[in-house]
């Protein structure tokens, strides 16, 4: 079994709803059906397109997948949730991306991991964050040494109330 973080991202068609029906999919994936998930943010977004702003959270479970048969499962989450590739960095129903396998390092033409964007990005750093903490990555960095205050200040966390009343 491997303990696998999951980064989650929506700025289409109610992204609060997608993100609950997402969870409940990965849910379905985990062993023992045990999922931790970080709180939700809303996270302006990155790159030069423009579009809604994203929900974004990140889950961990443990699975018996191996990557690209996790890979494949996660991508079919999406499909079913009306996913289309289109713009590289443009608007999606959900993103569901592979951030850690275990402490792998993984270079693959279907799959690089640790995900390649992840110790920039405030939407991915500050949701891990808040379910471990004390994770050091596969290079050796402590995750805390890569949050700012800045990161945490760029991102507002979803209220029970809001979590409740589509966005
Ligand atoms: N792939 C390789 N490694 C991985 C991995 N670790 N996890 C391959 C998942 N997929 C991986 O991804 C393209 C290909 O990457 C896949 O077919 C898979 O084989 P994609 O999801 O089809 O394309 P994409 O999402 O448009 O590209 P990319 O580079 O994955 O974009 P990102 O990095 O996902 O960024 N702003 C905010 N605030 N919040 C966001 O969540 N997300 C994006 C998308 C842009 N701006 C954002 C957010
Ligand atoms: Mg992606």
């Amino acid at each position: 079994m491997t303990l696998i973080y999951v980064a989650l991202g929506a700025n289409l068609e109610q992204p609060v709803q997608q993100l609950n029906q997402a969870v409940a999919a990965l849910e379905k994936m985990a062993d023992f059906g045990e999922l931790t998930v970080s709180s939700f943010y809303s996270s302006t977004p990155m790159g030069d397109i423009s579009q809604p702003d994203y929900i974004n959270a990140v889950a961990r479970f443990q699975t018996q997948l191996a990557p690209i048969a996790l890979l494949d499962a996660l991508q079919n989450i999406e499909q079913q949730q009306g996913r289309i590739r289109k713009a590289h960095w443009g608007p999606r129903t959900l993103d569901l991306d592979l951030l850690l396998y275990g402490q792998q390092v993984i270079d693959q033409p279907r799959l690089q991991v640790p995900h390649y964007g992840m110790k920039q990005r405030n939407f991915v750093l500050v949701p891990l964050a808040e379910i471990a903490r004390d994770l050091i990555l596969p290079c050796g960095q402590a995750l805390t040494s890569l949050v700012t205050t800045e990161m945490h200040q760029s991102l507002h966390k979803l209220s029970s109330k809001e979590l409740i009343l589509p966005l």
